[in-house]
């Protein structure tokens, strides 16, 4: 009578307890569809999937309710393959592509303002297709309104850094525009304090300096970039993001890292 019980625990636990990790994507229990016009509507988050045999796997990850600002996809591989990353940009379909390899994460990203679909695909190109293997890849996404106000004040940064608002370590957004053509945001530094900035917006000409009290311009950067300084003084510094001749709305994300050397934050679009 106890071994017929256990059987028949058995069978019921034992179909749904060993679920086949190689053939569910996404946790979906399917392969996902091998072409673009087919696709996975997924969340934002971390997944993973399995790579079959001359497989590829799309994913959807935007209902295009509003528009993105960014796009980033952060993807990984056990075999060779090849990670993209498709937007529409207006009525433009653009791509980003790069080959993953075991132990070679990538990151691809994607920045405009008027982005309406974003798409994911993982494509097997391992041994011509032979291999199998797993990938996982995250994807995150800001919209325009992540960007509506600066440094989430409900208004619009000052030029200069004169009532600036003060912001510390992290992340802070905000939107350039045609009348709004620089915002300042200050900073506090104690002594020996060290710096790390970094940037992300839409505008490759759009910058981001770093200026000491004495309205020195320490150092500046583009978007996708970083720099770090040892700040000579303690006391209130400025960051300041301009464009020169936006023709549109221009959100962008600063990554302040200031005092001993530490974890910020990893703005949108920018790698590293
Ligand atoms: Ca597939
Ligand atoms: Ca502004």
């Amino acid at each position: 009578m106890k071994n017929v019980r256990l059987a028949l625990v058995l069978a019921i636990l034992i179909p749904t307890a060993v679920a086949d990790p190689a053939n569910s994507d996404a946790g979906s229990g399917a392969d996902a569809p091998n072409a673009e016009s087919e696709l996975f509507l997924i969340g934002s988050g971390s997944l993973s999937g399995y790579l079959k045999k001359f497989d590829a796997d799309w994913y959807r990850s935007y209902d295009g309710s509003s528009n993105l600002a960014c796009v980033a996809l952060d993807a990984s591989s056990d075999i060779t393959s090849d990670a993209l990353l498709v937007v529409r940009d207006g009525s433009a379909r653009r791509e980003a592509r790069v080959t993953l390899a075991p132990g070679s994460p990538a990151r691809l990203v994607y920045t405009a303002n008027s982005l309406t679909d974003a798409r994911v695909g993982i494509l097997n190109n391992a041994n011509g297709g032979e291999e199998r293997g797993y990938y996982g890849f995250a994807l995150t996404t800001r919209t325009m309104s992540d960007f509506a106000s600066d440094a989430n004040t409900g208004t619009d940064a000052p030029s200069d850094a004169a009532n600036a608002p003060v912001v510390g370590s992290g992340c802070t957004g905000g939107r350039l525009g045609l009348f709004d053509t620089r915002d300042s945001y200050r900073f506090s530094a104690a002594p020996g304090d060290v710096a790390v900035v970094s940037y992300a917006t839409t505008n490759s000409d759009a910058t981001l300096e770093l200026v000491a009290a004495d309205g020195s311009v320490l150092g500046t950067v583009l978007s996708g970039q970083q720099l770090s300084v040892a700040l000579p003084d303690s006391g209130m510094y400025t960051m300041r993001s301009s464009a020169s001749a936006p023709t549109g709305s221009i959100p962008y994300m600063m990554s302040l890292v200031v005092g001993p050397p530490g974890q910020g934050c990893r703005p949108m679009c920018i790698s590293g």
